[in-house]
């Protein structure tokens, strides 16, 4: 069985800073702050979180929302101060709860000291921190980048900027103000691990690690297989996700720092499926990191192999293959899982896995409450999750997209559509179902003026969504009626019930109860003393399911269409509502 550790059993809280709350402590009205996270730290401890992960807040032009870092040693003024980020801390202390920073590595901003230098000329001491490369030319004598490499937001263009005055394209994956580290470089990698020792000398607990499997390129820099036609540019990740040197540079993070502290952390690893290669990073005795987010579950809705801004007919077979997969091969090859079905990067959970609907929207959001709080894992749960936020209405104009990804792609699909409406209409649907924009509208804090987030007459940086009058913290703080939980209240449930029954939830066996249902997802989770049966309708359909005898069910003691007991047999055929969700006692 997994070893027991903190941060296995911890609930971690994703704040995207910007959208949380501004307390008005910041530089810029209608954007959140440090000071606004603070004064919620009650509300996150009540609700039963143990650590905070707060996504970029270091000094940074934002062309990125601050996955673009011009100083790892400072914070942004929009966030406010390094001493509000103290005073974060000691307050995190007093409540027993930890810092999760995000570290973005695996490139800068442009406008940072070290590429500033870079670019400022060929034998400048920070050139060889970035991937700089001579162009090519076509046989007509044209500049071409030095590979086909695509740009990954939502760009048609090259990931390789040509700068004017060294005459030099350099490897910018993202955008072209997020310039690539050259891990090549040992000082590179020594300097990433000199922010590392002082943010955990600072109080931090640990890191969310920004694609962390991305900083490792392929150095002969191939051209990628043509996938897409109809492009210029093509997807290279073969040539830069899970790269020649990953393993051994983590392994030195880990030595070099992370070794030295009692740390947590999990690393994002986009483009990546093989097993081999996860348990390689995850591995208990691998000495790498904790845990990583693996995108199968959040590209469920996209067609495979294409970009993420395209949708997919998907049903809960997928889903129901996807999380069973996980949670046995963790368990099987001593790995360790983390749940998330939300972050700062993807629709919002309710909208995109169940109903948003105003008849379905609360179950569906209890619905994924009970999946996520009954799993094996550590388990992540992004702000306003807990309140069942769904996605912004497909009535917004896309110019209220603040995402330079949404922006790329409006753009681009603009040019690409000309005199086709048919096709421009399911570019903006495509948008509004996928925009990473849904997940960053401001955290509905209550009825009042932009929900709370900012004072009255200031104008949120990013527009409230329309539903925050019915949607909001404060109307569930109380429920309406005995017999039903506000979504909040039943998130706190859960994660009560979680944190009191860890040896089964997050260290327990992992039994599918279905393997053959497109709609229904059913599991039983067991340690040596005690056992549970859940079963969830992943559709809007009413569904028969029978009990596997096997199953050793008892009773049911909870549900998401009351606070009651569900009142259900316990073996034979039991009717399962449209979005129902139910969790037994077992033997
Ligand atoms: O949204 C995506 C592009 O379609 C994702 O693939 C995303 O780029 C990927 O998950 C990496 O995300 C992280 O790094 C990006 C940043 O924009 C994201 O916000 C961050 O979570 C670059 O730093």
């Amino acid at each position: 069985a997994s070893k027991h550790r903190w941060w296995k059993e911890s609930v971690v809280y994703q704040i995207y800073p910007a959208s949380f709350l501004s307390s008005g402590a910041g530089s810029q009205p209608g954007w959140g702050d440090v000071r606004g996270i603070t004064s919620k730290l009650d509300y996150l401890k009540h609700l039963g979180v143990n650590v905070v992960w707060t996504s970029p807040i270091y000094k940074s032009p934002q062309a990125d929302m601050g996955y673009d870092i011009a100083d790892y040693y400072d914070i942004d003024p929009k966030y406010g101060s390094l001493s509000d980020v103290d005073e974060l801390i000691k307050e995190l202390k007093k409540r027993d709860m930890k810092l999760m920073m995000d570290l973005v590595v695996n490139h800068t901003s442009d406008q940072h000291a070290w590429f500033l230098d870079s670019r400022s000329s060929k034998d400048s001491e920070h050139r060889d921190w970035y991937i700089w490369k001579p162009a090519k030319y076509d046989k007509d004598g044209n500049r071409q980048p030095p590979n086909n490499w695509l740009q990954l937001l939502g760009d048609a263009n090259s990931a390789w900027t040509w700068d004017e005055k060294t005459q030099e394209y350099y490897l910018s994956l993202f955008t072209p103000e997020q310039p690539d580290l050259n891990w090549e470089s040992p000082k590179v990698r020594a300097a990433v691990h000199d922010v590392l020792r002082f943010w955990l000398d600072r109080g931090a607990s640990g890191f969310r690690m920004d694609v962390i499997n991305l900083i490792s390129k392929v150095q002969s820099f191939p051209d990628a297989e043509v996938t897409d036609p109809t492009s210029k540019y093509q997807s290279g990740h073969k040539y830069f996700a899970n790269g020649p040197r990953l393993h051994e540079f983590l392994k030195e993070i880990n030595k070099e720092v992370l070794s030295k502290y009692d740390t947590i952390t999990v690393g994002e690893m986009p483009f990546v499926e093989d097993e081999d290669e996860i348990i390689r990073v995850v591995g208990e005795n691998e000495h790498e990191l904790n845990m990583i987010f693996i995108f199968a579950l959040v590209d469920i809705d996209g067609i495979p192999g294409a970009s993420r801004l395209t949708l997919y007919d998907w049903n809960a077979a997928d889903l129901r293959k996807i999380v069973a997969k996980w949670q046995n091969v963790m368990r099987e090859r001593g790995g360790w899982n983390s749940l998330f079905v939300e972050n700062h990067d993807q629709p919002r959970s309710v909208s995109r896995y169940a109903d948003d609907s105003d008849e379905y929207r609360e179950l569906g959001a209890k619905l994924l409450a009970i999946m996520q709080t009954t799993l094996s894992g550590t388990l992540y749960v992004y702000q306003g999750e807990e309140l069942g936020m769904v996605n912004v209405p497909l009535s917004w104009d896309p110019a209220e997209y603040k995402d330079i990804e949404s922006i790329n792609y409006w753009k681009k699909m603009n040019e690409r559509c000309k005199g086709d409406g048919k096709k421009l209409e399911h570019a903006k649907l495509t948008l509004n179902k996928k925009a990473r924009d849904n997940a960053r509208t401001p955290v509905q804090w209550n009825a009042g003026p932009n929900a709370g987030f900012c004072k009255e007459g200031i104008e949120p940086w990013m527009r409230v969504n329309d539903d925050y009058k019915t949607v909001n913290a404060e109307a569930q703080r109380e429920a309406k009626d005995a017999d039903q939980l506000t979504v909040l209240q039943f998130w706190k449930r859960g994660l009560e019930n979680r944190k009191k029954h860890k040896d089964v939830f997050v260290y327990g066996d992992f039994k599918s109860l279905d393997d053959k249902s497109d709609k229904v997802f059913a599991y039983k989770r067991s340690s040596k003393d005690e056992a549970f049966v859940v079963v969830l309708n992943f559709s809007g359909k009413q569904v028969d399911w029978s009990i596997p005898k096997d199953a050793g069910l008892e009773k049911w003691v909870a549900g998401n269409y009351a606070a009651s007991a569900p009142d259900k047999a316990v073996d034979g055929s039991i009717q399962l509502r449209p979005w129902e969700g139910i969790l037994g006692a077992a033997k």
